[in-house]
């Protein structure tokens, strides 16, 4: 063929003429049926590139050429993306979608949620988001960070892992938001579903506009401290809940559980015999305090944990919210992953100042840990009600399927002690 066509013959010729003609003509096609589709949006879609910010130091993976053929509203549906990451130990950051929302003009108060599954479209880490991150009008690249997600990881030669992303809108007629779809790439990686449901090929052959942000280790862990308004060190994100709450980690007590001093009153629910451990690739363990004497302050919390990986652990830090029953935070406290050790023990942990708890508080840990480094928490299950649930955010506590009442404990000063 290249032999013929240096030496110029003019059948041939014509004939690549012809084929690029017909390339033209389906493409002219597609968009002319794309518009069609989405003209139920009341409007056209206009196909001008807009790529997202470039993010520093971060990969994006990504099977779309930049601008949209067409969009749909899957539902109830969720739109799921496969992709593979380069060898080597990456961590999935964000997600980005080019999308719009439609329905009223106010964001209804509902999230959508973004998950990372593996390669049988099982679960592995969702992300819950506001549905107001979306804007109606013009389809735009939407940035979504998520919190670092350590993705399966191999080695140069080794036959590559993938991982599938799934974003689930959960609308209806009313609401929701359209997805973004491109037809360069003659394979398709998209398809409908939900995590741990059945995923189901679509019909043509394109891709959604939805692309996985991963970034090695330091970067990722770098990009979360800086979002959160940290310094230039590897620690997690600290989010003081209060304006000028000091955020370095309070020296180590001198010992609450050992010393047991007598104005602290211990509150606890567990038999100090453990029956299991877990540990949580986001957010922590969450557990309520009730029926305290008003006008108590609390202290401290103890923790029966352990540390595994193999990080260093005196560059990492877990945060302690104290909150009120409203799940408003009245105070906080950090430790260091070091004050645990490789084997289960009671750590103590400072909260900074003494904060005043009503009658009902909850505690909840953000251990910031991932595939390769954190805490294990241990729980009792020889209890009657439980206390505990697990947590993303102190706003955000989720009911546990387990009966597990975790192994946490709070010291508190009775009121009228100074
Ligand atoms: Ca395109
Ligand atoms: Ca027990």
């Amino acid at each position: 063929m290249s032999q013929s066509l240096r030496r110029g013959s003019p059948f041939l010729l014509s004939a690549v003429f012809l084929l690029a003609l017909l390339a033209v003509m389906a493409a002219v096609g597609a968009r002319v049926w794309a518009q069609e589709a989405g003209a139920a949006a009341d409007r056209t879609f206009d196909s001008t590139p807009r790529e997202p910010a470039e993010i520093p130091g971060a990969t994006v993976l990504k099977h779309d050429d930049g601008t949209m053929d067409g969009k749909k509203d899957l539902q109830d549906k969720g739109y799921f993306v496969k992709f593979q990451c380069p060898p080597g130990e990456w961590y999935l950051v964000g997600v980005q979608i080019f999308g719009s929302r439609f329905g009223t003009v106010a964001p209804p108060k509902d999230d959508f949620i973004i998950t990372i599954c593996d390669s049988a479209f099982r679960q592995l880490m969702p992300t819950k988001k506001p549905y107001s991150t979306f804007e109606r009008g013009l389809e735009r690249w939407y940035t979504i960070d998520t919190y670092p997600f350590m993705l399966p990881p191999y080695s140069e030669g080794d036959p590559p892992r993938e991982f599938w992303i799934n974003v689930a809108f959960y609308g209806d007629r009313d609401r929701g938001v359209y997805v973004g779809y491109d037809t360069s790439d003659k394979i398709s990686y998209s398809k409908t579903g939900l995590p741990n449901e059945r995923a189901l090929s679509i019909p043509e052959r394109y891709n959604w506009m939805i692309r996985a942000v991963i970034a090695p280790k330091e970067v990722a862990f770098a990009a979360v401290t800086k979002q959160a308004g940290g310094g230039a060190t590897a620690a997690p994100p600290a989010r003081p809940a209060r304006p000028g709450t000091p955020t370095a980690p309070p020296t180590r007590p001198s010992g609450m559980s050992s010393t047991k001093p007598t104005d602290l009153v211990e509150l606890k629910y567990d038999d100090d015999k453990p029956n299991g451990k877990q540990n949580h690739l986001q957010g922590g363990p969450a557990k309520s305090f009730e029926k305290v004497p008003l006008g108590s302050k609390v202290v401290g919390i103890s923790i029966y944990g352990e540390r595994y990986g193999s990080a260093d652990a005196s560059k990492v830090f877990g945060d302690l919210y104290i909150m009120d029953n409203d799940l408003k935070v009245l105070g906080t406290g950090k430790f260091r992953h070091s004050d645990f050790e490789f084997n289960p023990k009671w750590v103590d942990v400072h909260t900074e100042g003494e904060i005043e708890v009503p009658e009902t508080f909850w505690i909840f840990i953000n251990s910031h840990s991932d595939g390769l480094r954190g805490i294990n928490f241990y729980y009792d299950t020889d209890v009657e009600t439980l206390h505990s649930k697990d947590g993303r955010a102190p706003d955000d506590l989720r009911p546990m399927g387990e009966k597990r009442e975790w192994m946490i404990r709070a010291y508190v000063k009775k009121p009228g002690r100074k």
